[in-house]
């Protein structure tokens, strides 16, 4: 694999590999997006199962083999090792489904070190996390692909108005301009399928709405170093996979205390 991201991640807080995973990959993944989407619907309300959260499909490879063999595919591997090394946990196991129609899916711009909670968890976040998507579908500005600014790891940790929502919220030049970023700077991160991309824990980012008729399916896994967390779930140990067993504490605070399936409300 061409190693010209690495110098990218770094100087930009974000990179793309393109052409990664080929048709048939995407086609398994498109096929596990619509299972969780049938049981997500089928289920009707937010549902906890343990790590499995269906709100923003959360840890759906427990279950489901495709997900869980792309969570730690040989090509994921050699994406992530040359930033954070061999031994890696994974903290981050999400489907983002943006169905044309769907007008209200959207994220307000932020950066993602917001959700890594609680801080005493995590040491050196800036080096030592980084975050994958798999493009699933085409991603366009038109149908909702992530816009981000580039550089802005490097300015820390920002105000964008500490615990206001992120999902749902409308992409605001005002909330740029707070932070001291200049908006005519963005970038949208357009994809093809089978496209990687990756990003820093501080790289400011946010995505707009679907406005076609096309889906726009992503499928995120969030990787540590793992000497640097002390929570989240083996992905890679020595340089080999690790297959999810019980589940260990991630961001689920009851789940030793209520680990049986439930609805939640909100
Ligand atoms: O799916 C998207 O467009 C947003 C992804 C994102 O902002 C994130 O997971 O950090």
């Amino acid at each position: 694999m061409d190693q010209d991201f690495v110098e990218h991640y770094r100087r930009e807080g974000y990179a793309v590999v393109r052409g990664v995973f080929g048709a048939e990959d995407v086609a398994a993944l498109r096929g596990a997006f619509d299972r969780i989407h049938a049981r997500a619907l089928a289920y009707g309300r937010s549902f906890r199962h343990q790590n499995v959260f269906y709100r923003l499909a959360q840890w759906c490879a427990y279950f489901d083999e495709t997900l869980a063999r792309y969570r730690t595919d040989e090509r994921m591997r050699r994406i992530v090792e040359p930033l954070i090394g061999g031994d890696v946990k994974q903290i981050i196991n999400q489907l983002h489904w943006k169905t044309p129609g769907a007008a209200h899916v959207e994220f307000g711009y932020y950066q993602d070190v917001r959700f890594r909670r609680p801080r005493s968890a995590y040491r050196a976040l800036a080096t030592a996390y980084v975050q994958t998507g798999i493009a699933v579908d085409a991603h366009r500005a038109e149908n909702g692909a992530m816009t981000l600014v580039p550089g802005s790891h490097r300015r820390g940790e920002l105000d964008f108005g500490a615990g206001g929502q992120v999902l749902d919220q409308a992409k605001s030049a005002a909330d740029l301009a707070r932070a001291g970023l200049d908006a005519s700077r963005l970038v949208d991160l357009v994809l093809e399928p089978g496209d990687v991309a990756l990003w820093n824990v501080f790289l400011v980012h946010g995505s707009g709405p679907n406005r076609t008729d096309r889906e726009r399916r992503f499928y995120l896994n969030g990787y540590v170093r793992a000497a640097d967390c002390d929570r989240g779930e083996w992905a890679f140990r020595g340089g080999r996979a690790c297959a999810l067993g019980a589940p260990v504490l991630v961001h689920y605070e009851e789940l030793h205390e209520r680990p049986e399936p439930h609805y939640v409300d909100g």
